[in-house]
Formats: C-alpha cells, sequence, structure tokens
C-alpha cells in the first residue's frame, strides 16, 4: 500500500540519515558543526556506498557459487563522471537521500556539486565503456570492468587570452568514496629483460624470460549499481606500486635518495592518462600503460577461473568472454597466449582456439592516424617474448594466407601483422583481428565501412567475423539523472514509470506530440533548463545570455573531422550578414560549444583560439542588438554535459561523412528533445531512421560523395572563388580583426582549408550548411511545430539505449546469460 511505501522510505531516509552522521564522526572526526560541504558530500556518499557495498557481496557470492559465466570488458578509458547522484537513483533511494540531507541542513544541489568528475578517458569511447558498465549491472549481467587507476585523469581545461591551457586533474587529492582498495588482489608484473634459450626436463623448447623489471598492480574497485535491481558489478582499476619499497643496498650505503628512485618509477605507470593526441602516438610509456593494465587483468581473470575451476582450461571459454574496447588493449591477445603456452604448458593449437574463442574487438576509428602501430624495435625491448609469439601468429597467418591465395604476396602484405617499411611496425588492429572471433563497428555505416575499406580483405578471409553494434547511451544518467523537469513530465502523462529500463515506454509520448498542452508543457520544461543552463554560462564566461534565444550545441571533443570551424564560418557569415543590416529579422541564437583540444594538436587550439575571438567580438557589439551570441563552456566534461544537454535546442553533429564513426552525444541531445541539425554520418544515419526525415536537418556529402572527391580530386580555391559568403568569412577570420595583437593567429586555418586541400571537405559543404541552419531558424519560428518535432525525437530514442547495445552483445557476440540475484 502506499502506506507502506512511505514507512518504507521514512525508514530508508532515517537510515541514510544515520549513516551520514555515523561517518561525519567515525571517518571523518568530525562534529557537524564544523562540517564543510565537501565532508558532507564525503558522508552522504559513505552511507550509499554503504549500502551498495551489502548488494555487491551478495551478488558477487552468488556469481562465484554458480560459477557462472562472466564478461570483462578491457579498456584503457572509463569516462564515470560523477557517481553520487547515479547511484542514489540507481538504488532508488533519490528522493529518500535529498530528504536526509535537507533534513541536515545541507542544499542537495550544492552538496552534489561538490563531486569532482571521475574523468579516465578522453571522450565518446570512454563514456561509452561507462554507459556500458550501466547497462550491464542493470540487466543483471555478470561482468567486471577492468582498466588503469589514473592519478591524474583528463587534464583540466581553462583559458587564458581565449587560447587554451592545461592544469592537471587532481581529481583524487581528497581519495573517493567510491572505491575499494584490494591489496590482498595485488598482481606483479614483468617488463623489459631478454629471452632466454632453453630446454625442459623432456628436451622442449621452452624459452625463459628473464632479467625483468616488475611492477606491483594494486586493484581498486568500484562498485557498479545496476536500476532498479540487486545486481552491482565492479569496475577494477590498477594502480602501479614499485615491488620493492625501496633498495636496501643503497639505503645502506646512505643513498636515500636513489633508495626510494626506483620507487618512484614503478608509480608513474599509472600516473596519468594520455590525452588522444596522434602526436603522442608511439610513446614507450603508453604501450608499458597497455600491457599493465591488461597483464594485471588476465593474472586476475585466470585467479577468479582457477580457483572455480582448477586447470580445466578447455573450460576457459566457457567461463570468459574478453571485450577489446578498441586496440588499446589488444596485447592482450598475445598476453593470453603467453601465458597458456609458456606457463601452463598448453600446446600452441589449443592456447590458440581458446583465444580465439574468448576474445572479440570493438572497433571505433577509421581515421589512419589513430589506429595504432608500435615500432617492432620497441616491442623487442618492453615485451621481448610477446614479440615472438606475435612473429609466431603472424607466420601461421601468413601460411593461411598462402592457402588461400596462393603466391599473392600483395595480399599477405596487406593482411599481415607486421607492416614493412623503412622500420618494422606491429599492427595492433590485425593483432585484434586475427585474434578475436567477432569485430564490431559502432554504428551501421561505420560497421558497413570497416567491411569495405579498411578491413576489406579480412572480411573475404573471415565471412560472418564482422558485425554492427550501434552503439548506446544509458537513460538513467543522460535522463533521469540530468533533466527531473522532463522526467516529472513523463510522469504527469502516465508513462510508465520503468521507462528508465524500458525506454521504449516513451513512445506513448507521439500520441501527445500534437496536443498544444503537452507542446507547452514540454517547451516549458526546455525553457526552465535553458534558464537554469544561462546562470553556469553567466558564472563561467560572464556572458548573459537570453534563454528565449535558440540554444546551438556542439560539444564534442576538438578535432578537425568534427568540424567545429564549419560552425565558426557560419557565426562570421550571420554575424557580417548582421552588420550589414543590424535591424535583419533573425531568430536569435546562442552557440554554446564544449571541447577539449588534445595538448599537441596545434591546430585544434587554434580553433578553440579563433571561436573565442569571434565570440568576443560577437559578444560585445552592441550593433546587432544580442541577437547573437557565442559561448565556448570551458573545461567540458561529463558533469557539464549533464547541465548543456537537457537545455540544447539544436544538436550539431556536422562531422564529414565517413569520419565520425557513431557519435554519442547526439543520441543525448535528441533524447532530451534537441534537433539535429547533421550529416549523414555515423549514427546520425539510424537516428534519421528513427525519428523520421521530417525530425532532424540533414545536409551535405554523403559517404559516396566523399569518396568521389577523394577519388577524383578536388580544388578547396574553387569553392573559396565560388562563393562570395564563403570568401569573406574565411578573409574576415583571418584579417587581424578578431585578433589584433596577433594579427596572424588564425593563418593555419586558412592554410589548411586552402592550400592543404581541405581533407574533411569544409569548404564543399559550407553553402549547404548555411542554408540548412536557414531552414532551422524558419522552423523555430514555428514553436508549436518545433515542440512537436522535440517530443518526437524524446519518443524514438529507444534504439539509443545502451540497454539495447548491450542486450546484443551478451546475445551475439558474448553468449553470456543473465544472473538475477
Ligand atoms: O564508439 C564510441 C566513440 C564514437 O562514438 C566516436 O564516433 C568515435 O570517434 C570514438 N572513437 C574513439 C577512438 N579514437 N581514437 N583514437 O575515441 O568512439
Amino acid at each position: 500500500t502506499s502506506q507502506e511505501l512511505s514507512n518504507t522510505n521514512t525508514a530508508s531516509c532515517l537510515e541514510l540519515k544515520e549513516g551520514i552522521l555515523y561517518h561525519m564522526r567515525y571517518t571523518l572526526a568530525l562534529r557537524s558543526e564544523q562540517a564543510s560541504k565537501r565532508d558532507w558530500w564525503l558522508c552522504l556518499s559513505l552511507a550509499v556506498r554503504d549500502r551498495i557495498i551489502d548488494d555487491m557481496v551478495e551478488t558477487q557470492a552468488r556469481h562465484n557459487q554458480d560459477n557462472v559465466r562472466r564478461l570483462y570488458y578491457l579498456s584503457m578509458e572509463y569516462l564515470m563522471g560523477r557517481m553520487l547522484v547515479n547511484n542514489v537513483h540507481n538504488i532508488r533511494v533519490f528522493e529518500q537521500a535529498q530528504q536526509a540531507i535537507t533534513e541536515l541542513g545541507q542544499n542537495w544541489d550544492e552538496i552534489c556539486d561538490e563531486e569532482m568528475d571521475m574523468g579516465l578517458g578522453n571522450g565518446g569511447l570512454g563514456r561509452l565503456a561507462a554507459c556500458f558498465l550501466d547497462s550491464l549491472a542493470t540487466l543483471d549481467l555478470p561482468a567486471v570492468g577492468y582498466g588503469i587507476y589514473y592519478e591524474f585523469g583528463l587534464f583540466k581545461q581553462a583559458f587564458q587570452s581565449g587560447k587554451q591551457v592545461e592544469h592537471p586533474d587532481t581529481w583524487i587529492n581528497y581519495g573517493t568514496p567510491w572505491e575499494l582498495v584490494r591489496p590482498e588482489y595485488a598482481q606483479t608484473i614483468q617488463f623489459y629483460g631478454r629471452v632466454e634459450e632453453s630446454y625442459d626436463s623432456y628436451g622442449n623448447y621452452h624459452p625463459l624470460w628473464v632479467e625483468t623489471k616488475n611492477v606491483l598492480g594494486i586493484p581498486h574497485d568500484i562498485p557498479v549499481a545496476g536500476y532498479d535491481t540487486k545486481t552491482v558489478n565492479f569496475l577494477r582499476l590498477w594502480s602501479s606500486r614499485s615491488t620493492e619499497d625501496f633498495d636496501l643496498d643503497e639505503f645502506n650505503k646512505g643513498d636515500y635518495v636513489e633508495a626510494v628512485r626506483s620507487k618512484a618509477i614503478g608509480e608513474t605507470i599509472s600516473k596519468v592518462l594520455y590525452p588522444n593526441d596522434t602526436t603522442e602516438n608511439g610513446k614507450e610509456l603508453r604501450l608499458v600503460q597497455q600491457y599493465f593494465f591488461v597483464a594485471c587483468s588476465l593474472a586476475d581473470i585466470l585467479r577468479r577461473f582457477e580457483r572455480n575451476n582448477g586447470s580445466d582450461w578447455e573450460v576457459l571459454a566457457e567461463k570468459a568472454a574478453i571485450q577489446l574496447n578498441d586496440t588499446h588493449p589488444a596485447i592482450a591477445v598475445v598476453e593470453l597466449m603467453r601465458i597458456l603456452v609458456d606457463d601452463k604448458r598448453l600446446h600452441w593449437d589449443q592456447a590458440w582456439s581458446l583465444v580465439t574463442r574468448i576474445f572479440a574487438y570493438t572497433n571505433h576509428t577509421l581515421l589512419p592516424e589513430a589506429l595504432e602501430t608500435w615500432s617492432v624495435a620497441l616491442f623487442e625491448k618492453v615485451l621481448p617474448r610477446h614479440l615472438q609469439f606475435i612473429y609466431e601468429i603472424n607466420h601461421r597467418l601468413m601460411d593461411d594466407v598462402e592457402a588461400r591465395w596462393p603466391g599473392r604476396d600483395d595480399i599477405k602484405q596487406a593482411l599481415s601483422i607486421i607492416e614493412e617499411g623503412h622500420g618494422k611496425m606491429v599492427r595492433m588492429a590485425h593483432l585484434a583481428v586475427v585474434g578475436s572471433h567477432k569485430v564490431n563497428g559502432v554504428a551501421a555505416l561505420h560497421s558497413q565501412l570497416l567491411k569495405t575499406d579498411l578491413f576489406a580483405r579480412f572480411d573475404e578471409f573471415y565471412p560472418g567475423k564482422f558485425t554492427n553494434k550501434t552503439n548506446g547511451i544509458t537513460p538513467r544518467r543522460w535522463l533521469l539523472n540530468c533533466n527531473s523537469g522532463l522526467a516529472q513530465l513523463f510522469d504527469q502523462y502516465g508513462i510508465e514509470s520503468d521507462w528508465p529500463k524500458n525506454l521504449d515506454r516513451l513512445r506513448k509520448l507521439e500520441n501527445f506530440a500534437d496536443e498544444p498542452e503537452f507542446q507547452q508543457a514540454f517547451m516549458k520544461v526546455k525553457l526552465q533548463n535553458k534558464q537554469a543552463l544561462t546562470q553556469v554560462i553567466k558564472a563561467e564566461c560572464g556572458v548573459d545570455v537570453d534563454p528565449n534565444a535558440m540554444f546551438d550545441v556542439q560539444i564534442k571533443r576538438l578535432h578537425e573531422y568534427k568540424r567545429q570551424h564549419l560552425t565558426l564560418l557560419n557565426i562570421l557569415t550571420l554575424y557580417h550578414r548582421l552588420l550589414n543590416n543590424p535591424d535583419m529579422d533573425m531568430v536569435p541564437r546562442v552557440f554554446i560549444f564544449g571541447a577539449k583540444a588534445a595538448p599537441g594538436y596545434a591546430l585544434a587550439k587554434t580553433i578553440i583560439y579563433a571561436i573565442n575571438a569571434v565570440a568576443e567580438a560577437v559578444n560585445n557589439d552592441v550593433r546587432i542588438q544580442g541577437k547573437l551570441k557565442v559561448v565556448f563552456l570551458p573545461n567540458y566534461r561529463v558533469s557539464l554535459a549533464a547541465k548543456i544537454i537537457p537545455a540544447a535546442d539544436l544538436s550539431e553533429q556536422i562531422s564529414t561523412a565517413g569520419k565520425e564513426a557513431s557519435g554519442t552525444g547526439n543520441m543525448k541531445l535528441a533524447l532530451n528533445g534537441a534537433l539535429t541539425i547533421g550529416t549523414l554520418d555515423g549514427a546520425n544515419v539510424e537516428i534519421q531512421e528513427e525519428v523520421g526525415d521530417e525530425n532532424i536537418f540533414i545536409f551535405g556529402l554523403k559517404i559516396e560523395d566523399v569518396q568521389a572527391l577523394d577519388r577524383n580530386g578536388y580544388n578547396p580555391y574553387d569553392y573559396y572563388y565560388g562563393d562570395e559568403e564563403l570568401r569573406n568569412a574565411l578573409d574576415w577570420l583571418c584579417s587581424g580583426y578578431f585578433s589584433p595583437y596577433d594579427p596572424h593567429a588564425f593563418d593555419e586555418i586558412r592554410r589548411t582549408l586552402l592550400d592543404q586541400g581541405d581533407r574533411f571537405k569544409v569548404l564543399v559543404d559550407y553553402r549547404a550548411y548555411v542554408e540548412c541552419q536557414e531552414r532551422v531558424s524558419e522552423a523555430y519560428r514555428d514553436q508549436n511545430h518545433w515542440a512537436k518535432m522535440a517530443i518526437l525525437n524524446t519518443a524514438r530514442m529507444a534504439k539509443f539505449s545502451s540497454d539495447r547495445t548491450i542486450q546484443e552483445y551478451a546475445d551475439e557476440i558474448w553468449h553470456l546469460p543473465a544472473c538475477p540475484i
């Protein structure tokens, strides 16, 4: 009954209050009068964590008892963001926690804002991993995520005179309430050294990896609670420690500093996340990081396996499925071979058969510069025994290719794991393909291109291996947690309350899409969210924006292929038009950017600088009467995304066709009722299929057009000279007008677009984009119709729940049964 429910809620609120006060006294040793907001946040988090741990203990006991099949997700990156709000929602104590903290005299929003993001990733790939963990637990699938416990996550971004500067992200300075450190499961990992030829007592060749340097991996477990279920999985992140606290010899010689130096080296491995950055490729430390976390994770997986199954190795492929999130953990294929053959003494064929049943690989990019290769020389130095295994795997692959296509050296070259060239390189993507039973792309178009372009020969060689799993996002974080206004509206209109688990339920909204009353209610929530964002913009950028203007949002990493500079050219065009005709009847717009540029990616940083410089001019120009505003919110991250997304009217997804593997921000924005302006790229294609052509704004080159231009060549100057507005925009940007003290600041943008071939076809798509934006503005004038389109976007996003994605992985790749607790 409702009375019983209310009693349970009261009890639960009381219990939380007690928990908070308990931790205030016995964890922080404080009286509440002395407590800061951060202390309150910490104690609330600990009280919530205690509850989650109860379910975690039960879940893990059950998984062990039943000796279940598990999915192991290996990823270098997890962008978990903040955990508190998500956790209280998932364990269904949101109202009670809010009430508890309020009754203790604190402000809920302020307390939640104390939490530092757990930003252990760069962008889409890391956030996808976080959404997947949420769905795995929600679907009661036994799974462990493995990764690295970076002491410094993705850098903090600030702007100095409009330029990006980077500061270290010190998320762990005060510790985190969400981790359980588990030194009892530490692993010792070997690197470097050399391989010694040797034979065992039966005369079998049995080389030894000797004189290695060793480090310790210490697990930090982050519980992952599913939504409205008892399942609590965990994310196990490894930090590195030196194996010896210090060198006793040195110590005895009196050199204390030298004695602790080697300890410091051991600890640098997990110090810092690499910002993804083409120029950073090939760093030894990055390979060491990859191997470190893979080796710790595999040792942990096998420890668990042997505890439950002894040395019945044939069963390993029944008990473990391992997903490689991109090629970063691809060395796992070799490490598992090494363990099975060298340590467990399995025959090669049995080991290889196990490995290729256990691994599957997700590709996240077609950009050649982002495909990892490591020099053979580096492998020889860091992982000499693994290099021998790679040669053997490749040798067998080449034999098979020869059998299939006799005498075709060209095909051998195309498929080989070793790339012959000036210096030999190991192609990690090829290793991942060869060692996996399934390889998937992350959206239909992307997966198609994997088969026709990047891995065309492999697709012929391994029919059926390549498949698609369109990405998804968790509706818990990306609607329930971040858009309470919309969630309440669903309640009022009778949407079943289990929609966060069954996003299909939102289809019912289609019935109200034409009702003016619902349209107004929907737009009122949007306006409230925009008002809230207005405050954030004022606080962060010092700019006043009108919440009634259209909020045009582009939030993602800064990259040429994502084409933030195409948006900039449109802004310059609009600004130019307004100056020529200040009374022009224009739908007022606020362009909102959020993006970090990799520290070594000079052009990306220049684009940020250019946007900020233009913003400065536009926002302070009284002539345009506030019709145009441009803001670049600094330090884009998960918790900021949660504030921007519910407030967006328009979602910019304008990558060059064929370059964005999927995109997931596009899904989050559409789910929250933003309309997409986009190219037919990545998941935009499928978003269009779902929402219908009339509820999305598509423009520009299609993949065939891009391919034709690449084949036939194109001259950017033709577009520049052929379009006066385009010429004006680009000339103006580079005239020094926006950077009077630094007149050549933006020349590089012009050079890449005009003189270096405009690889991402910005100039080709300019006119179609500007015209499409005009259609968007016209559509926005009819607020009722706009509301209808927005509602239909929200209503039709079911396909993009990561629950759907994960269920497909579980059914078609992992063959993983659920285990409800
Ligand atoms: O699959 C997640 C995400 C996609 O949505 C993006 O389209 C894609 O760019 C991103 N890929 C990467 C891999 N990058 N590198 N290098 O981050 O994956």
